[in-house]
Order: structure tokens, then C-alpha cells, then sequence
């Protein structure tokens, strides 16, 4: 049989105020109330559910240049990081839901603490790398990942809220896929660092099989390392996921997104994900937002090994007729 790490810790983050739309921080509880801890179950995991996280909420924050909420943003990520390394700390993979992209701070900052070696698998349409100084809006969701890099560390000014935390990621152990909007001032900085990127046109080139073969060589040429998967719902085509709050037109399709994640999780190497950006209060309907977050659940499921082909049962004769 294979082998599967035995436990799943899941953990709920309510914040919006990476961004300005009101409704993403529900997303754990529609995403819960889709099925996960039951699928999760059934696939024979034991599932410890940590419930959501509660955040402080903070009356006074001012941006501070353009970034908005920086205290916010900076304390939730703090208390995310040190669940996050305790859950890992404790054995378990960290399923973590979101709540906005900026999140992704706390989750894999609190990974890396108990994982220095890990790689990051970025799957969004966005590469959420704009620097305060870059980013066209100030939402710190379209930022997360240039606080994490180490060659951007003199590029980061000193944020209110921010304090605790340090650089610890090399933008060699990154790669991005499904990206389709980019800023001019991300584009740079993704080829100023030479970050492995692949685009929706690179999928439409090359396929996803050759995209996930890629993944894995860049990311694992030199040793096998636990793998960080920051999964944006806004990677699949709206038509797919549209109760998010930046949906871009001609994204991934299922079956490019069960692909990926069943890769990933082939490699045996997953060690926590986030699913980050489903919006329940921007579906236009509930049949909406029930497609949206259903396909959260596949796509955590999918992760874990849950496979288009079956489940593998030990016990594989077929039931003899009488
Ligand atoms: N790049 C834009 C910005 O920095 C938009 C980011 C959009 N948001 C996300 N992140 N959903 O993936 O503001
Ligand atoms: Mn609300
Ligand atoms: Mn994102
Ligand atoms: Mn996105």
C-alpha cells in the first residue's frame, strides 16, 4: 500500500482584510459545509478539525503608504503562523482554508518553522509577488509571496504589524502555475529573480502533464523536500469558481486541477495546502457558490489522494456471486 501521512489537521481562517471585498472570511464554513471533513474522512484519514482560528479585530488601521490593513493583516499571520507549526509540529498535513491570499504569510511561514526546507507550489492566476512598493492596489493578497523571499528582503520596507516576522524563502523553491494576470512591476520581479513560472498560455503549449513533470524536476533536482501547496480557487475559470472575488477569464479546467493536485499528491510529499479566495457573498446565486465551494473540497480531496481511477482497498478480489 501507499504510504499516506495518517492525519489531517484542518484549520479555518476568517480574514478578508488582505483585500477590500466583504464575504471571503466565510469562506471555511461554506467550505466545510460542502463535505470536507466527511471526504476527508472517507479517505481514511483521521481528520482533526482545529475549527477557525478567531481574530482580533482591530478598530484603528491606517495604511501605512498605500498597504491597507497592515496591522490587521500582520497579526493574523501571526497567530496563523503559530498554529500552522504547531499542527505540522504535531504530524499532521495543515489543510488550511482562507479567507484571503494573504494568509499565506501565516501558513507558510508557521510550515517553514518546523519544515527550512520546503518548496512552494504557487496555483493561481495571480502571482501575488507585488511589493508595497509595486502593487497597483495596496491589498496585501496581491503581495503575500514578496514578504516570504529572501533576494527581496531589502526591497520590503518595515510594515506596522510585520515585525515578527523574517524572509525564509529562496524564489528558487517556488513555482507558479495558471498564471494570467500579472502586473508590470510582478512580471519584473519574477524574471529579475528567474522564478519558474507557467502561465495558461505555457498549459495551452506544453499540457499539464508536461507542466506538473517540470514542476517536479525545478523544485526537486537536487533532494525530495515537503512541499507547500497555496492553492487560489481563482486559478479554475470562473465559469468553474465564481463566487471569488478576482475571477479572470480563461483559467484552468477541472480536469487540468484535479491533474495538478493528483500529481502533487503522487509525489507523497504534501506536507500542507491552503485554499484560499472562495467568496460566498459574490456568487450570484447559491447554485453558484455551492459549484465554487464544492470544488474547493475536490481540490483539497484530490491532494490527499482521492483518485479519478478508485480507491485502492487492500482487500481486492472481486465479490464472488453467491
Ligand atoms: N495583482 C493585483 C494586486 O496586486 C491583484 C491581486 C488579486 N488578487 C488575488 N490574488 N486574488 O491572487 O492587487
Ligand atoms: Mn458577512
Ligand atoms: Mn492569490
Ligand atoms: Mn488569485
Amino acid at each position: 500500500t501507499q504510504s499516506r501521512a495518517q492525519s489531517v489537521a484542518v484549520l479555518g481562517a476568517p480574514f478578508s482584510r488582505g483585500q477590500k471585498r466583504g464575504g471571503v472570511e466565510h469562506g471555511p464554513k461554506v467550505i466545510r459545509e460542502a463535505g470536507l471533513i466527511e471526504r476527508l474522512s472517507g479517505l481514511d484519514y483521521s481528520v482533526h478539525d482545529f475549527g477557525d482560528l478567531s481574530f482580533q479585530h482591530l478598530e484603528k488601521d491606517e495604511p501605512y503608504m498605500d498597504v491597507k490593513f497592515p496591522r490587521s493583516v500582520g497579526a493574523a499571520n501571526k497567530m496563523l503562523s503559530g498554529a500552522a507549526s504547531r499542527a505540522v509540529g504535531a504530524g499532521h498535513t495543515l489543510v488550511m482554508l482562507g479567507g484571503d491570499h494573504s494568509l499565506a504569510i501565516g501558513s507558510v511561514s508557521g510550515h517553514a518553522q518546523q519544515c527550512p526546507d520546503l518548496c512552494l507550489i504557487w496555483v493561481d492566476a495571480h502571482a501575488d509577488i507585488n511589493t508595497p512598493m509595486t502593487s497597483p492596489s495596496g491589498n496585501l493578497h496581491g503581495q503575500p509571496v514578496s514578504f516570504m523571499l529572501k533576494e527581496l528582503t531589502d526591497k520590503i520596507p518595515a510594515i506596522p504589524g510585520f515585525s515578527w516576522m523574517k524572509p525564509f524563502l529562496s524564489s528558487r523553491d517556488l513555482v507558479y502555475i495558471g498564471l494570467r494576470d500579472v502586473d508590470p512591476g510582478e512580471r519584473n520581479i519574477l524574471k529579475d529573480l528567474g522564478i519558474q513560472y507557467f502561465t495558461m498560455r505555457d498549459i495551452d503549449r506544453m499540457g499539464i502533464q508536461r507542466v506538473m513533470e517540470m514542476t517536479f524536476d525545478h523544485l526537486m533536482a537536487r533532494k525530495q523536500r515537503p512541499i507547500h501547496l497555496s492553492f487560489d480557487i481563482d486559478a479554475f475559470d470562473p465559469s468553474l469558481a465564481p463566487a471569488t472575488g478576482t475571477p479572470v477569464n480563461g483559467g484552468l479546467t477541472y480536469r487540468e486541477g484535479m491533474y495538478i493536485t493528483e500529481e502533487i499528491h503522487n509525489t507523497g510529499l504534501l506536507s500542507a495546502m491552503d485554499l484560499v479566495e472562495v467568496n460566498p457573498e459574490l456568487g450570484a446565486n447559491r447554485e453558484a457558490v455551492e459549484a465554487t465551494a464544492s470544488l474547493a473540497v475536490n481540490v483539497i480531496a484530490s491532494s490527499l489522494g482521492q483518485t479519478r481511477e478508485g480507491a485502492h482497498v487492500s482487500i481486492d478480489e472481486i465479490p464472488s456471486a453467491k
